[in-house]
């Protein structure tokens, strides 16, 4: 019986060495120490042991139970040890490492113009107003008194969806629906996207961005236009730029003219910038011709008003001194970060 017991034990320390995880350990103790364990098994056939010998193969069990019991112990601790610093070498953290830093973007060239311009005339009381990329021939041309035959619509310069159906060439028409709304007076810009049948070079696209203002009111004359652009040209190129109204002509606006500022590089003096002229051209303006206000439903006889048109490429690209258009549509980050 004693060899026996040594028999068990021998085997279930050799098993606890064998174990590499705290499962297994738990399985030895099932096998050697559990309910249908071989220990209790032993115990259960003391009927077969002569009655004086029982008490001293209890105690022989007992011992038995009890050293198996303490090398499962130590190896469980042991391992317990082992496989913490395992984890803890693992889940090393070196706090003197350099922190990832996100990349935080910002506005686009584009967004910096356009909202420069909108906090302008929203200061003096416009509203922004936006409307359709997909228009209307009656609203991009008809009510805006662009003949039938007028050049502008020609398929080599207009995207037609349909025969009445345009890519809007300006934003002029969110301001012709403004009109036929019959809320007046009316003080609005008009930004947005909009497209002309163009090759992509340094100062052209397809697809571009205009801001349109509208002004209809009583007794509003070419003064109050003249005015309101020389503000505009101020606070976008600085307190001591001059302004040169140069007659034009807009199929939608009589009088017309084309608006030069002051070169802001030189100061009116001449430069490459400039190209020598002092002057750089920025938009085109007009008091709103009578037939377009007919047209759009307001009575010429009593109501007048001014208009103007600027493309927002153009301002970003003067105020942000960038020789080509192309580059503020490719993203390359490279380029967009240093604004
Ligand atoms: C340019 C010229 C201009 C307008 C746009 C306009 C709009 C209505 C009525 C009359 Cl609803 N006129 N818009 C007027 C004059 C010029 O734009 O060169 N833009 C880049």
């Amino acid at each position: 019986m004693k060899e026996k017991l040594e028999q068990i034990k021998a085997e279930a320390i050799a098993q606890i060495q064998a174990s590499d995880i705290p499962e297994k350990l738990n399985d030895v103790r099932v096998k050697f120490l559990g309910k249908k364990g071989e220990l209790t098994a032993v115990l259960k056939g003391m009927k077969d042991v002569a009655p004086e010998d029982r008490p001293k193969v209890g105690q022989l069990v007992n011992e038995t139970r009890a050293a198996i019991e303490v090398v499962l112990e130590e190896s469980r601790t042991k391992m317990e040890k082992f496989l913490r610093e395992e984890k803890l070498k693992a889940e090393v953290i070196d706090v003197t490492l350099p922190s990832k830093k996100s990349m935080v973007g910002h506005r686009h060239p584009n967004t910096i113009a356009l909202e420069e311009v909108e906090r302008i005339f929203v200061g003096m009381g416009y509203e922004v107003v936006e409307g359709p990329e997909v228009e209307y021939d009656l609203y991009n041309f008809e009510k805006l008194n662009i003949p039938a035959d007028h050049p502008a619509k020609d398929e080599q310069d207009t995207f037609y969806v349909s025969k009445d159906i345009v890519l809007r060439t300006q934003t002029s028409p969110v301001q012709a629906r403004v009109m036929e709304q019959g809320k007046l007076p009316i003080r609005m810009i008009a930004p947005g996207r909009v497209f002309r049948s163009d090759e992509v070079d340094a100062t052209h696209s397809p697809s571009f961005h205009q801001i349109e203002g509208l002004v209809i009111d009583k007794n509003i004359s070419f003064a109050d236009l003249k005015g309101t652009l020389e503000v505009f040209a101020k606070e976008l190129f600085g307190p001591d730029t001059k302004t040169k109204f140069r007659p034009h002509h807009f199929p939608f606006t009589e009088p017309s003219a084309e608006v030069d500022v002051s070169c802001f590089k030189c100061g009116a003096k001449g430069c490459r910038f400039c190209k020598g002229s002092g002057w750089i051209e920025i938009l085109g303006c007009g008091m709103v011709h009578p037939h377009v206000l007919e047209m759009c439903g307001i009575d010429p006889e009593e109501y007048s008003g001014f208009a103007f048109g600027v493309g927002l490429e153009r301002i970003a690209l003067l105020k942000y001194e960038i020789d080509d258009m192309r580059l503020l549509y490719e993203n390359d980050i490279r380029f967009l970060k240093q604004f």
